[in-house]
């Protein structure tokens, strides 16, 4: 099966986003009164629970922080306030891509390659971030977008990526993922990717093991060795 399409996940993949979401976050916890702080030892610890709705309710359930039990039965607002900060960080331009990505998407387009993203972070913050960091318009670049509560089951279930591959009208042998997650490798691979593993600031110490191959960066990434990648699978 020849390559077809690259799948990326946007948070920790595409760019290191997860200290501006836990600045939005805490941003929205003062704002709605809560004397909640999310330092990043334990950022690092809810981020194995994945969804920004899903990781307040866990946090109200493990933590029994003041205010816990109100804030829980307004979860969508604070989820929704959280994600318009977290998009005007963005537009502030906060954020910049991780190395290798903006070459690794304009070669692949260049190939006739399709590009889709399949993320668990909301629509409008996928929006915001190509819109920043690759141009307006850029979302043109992508075939498929699967992200956030488009899946009743975020990562690591495999829903997501099935969701970006009925969309892509491609079959997984066909493609690669990039994750830099545990819970991202594992959704991938269990939707049947093959997956490019790149660990960021908070999965450095993550078991990638299920990727079939890892790197520092997507920097030293081409087609070619994404093609003898699938190839090899075989
Ligand atoms: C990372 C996540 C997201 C973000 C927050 O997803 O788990 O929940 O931390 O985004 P991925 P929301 O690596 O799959 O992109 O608050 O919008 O959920
Ligand atoms: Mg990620």
């Amino acid at each position: 099966m020849p390559l077809e399409a690259l799948i990326f996940d946007v948070d920790g993949t595409l760019a290191e986003t997860e200290e501006v979401h836990r600045q939005a976050f805490n941003a929205t916890f003062a704002a709605f009164g809560l004397a909640w702080h999310w330092d990043r030892a334990l950022y690092a610890v809810l981020l194995k629970v994945t969804g920004g709705k899903e990781r307040i309710l866990h946090y109200v359930a493990g933590w029994q922080p003041p205010g816990g039990a109100a804030a829980a039965g307004q979860v969508a607002a604070l989820h929704a306030a959280k994600t318009a900060r977290y998009v005007a960080l963005v537009e502030d331009g906060r954020i910049a891509l991780r190395p290798g990505v903006g070459r690794l998407l304009a070669e692949a387009r260049a190939a006739g390659l399709k590009l889709a993203i399949a993320t668990t972070t909301s629509r409008p913050n996928v929006d915001s971030l190509i819109r920043a960091t690759l141009g307006d318009g850029a979302s043109a670049l992508f075939d498929a977008v699967a992200a956030g509560d488009m899946v009743a089951a975020k990562k690591p279930a495999p829903d997501i990526y099935r969701l970006a591959l009925a969309q892509l009208g491609s079959p997984a042998t066909g493609c690669i993922a990039f994750e830099d997650s545990a819970n991202g490798v594992r959704s991938a691979a269990a939707a049947g990717l093959a997956v490019v593993a790149t660990p960021g600031l908070y999965s450095a110490h993550d078991d990638l093991s299920g990727a079939a191959v890892c790197h520092d960066d997507l920097s030293t990434v081409d087609l070619d060795s994404l093609r003898r990648l699938l190839a090899g699978r075989r």
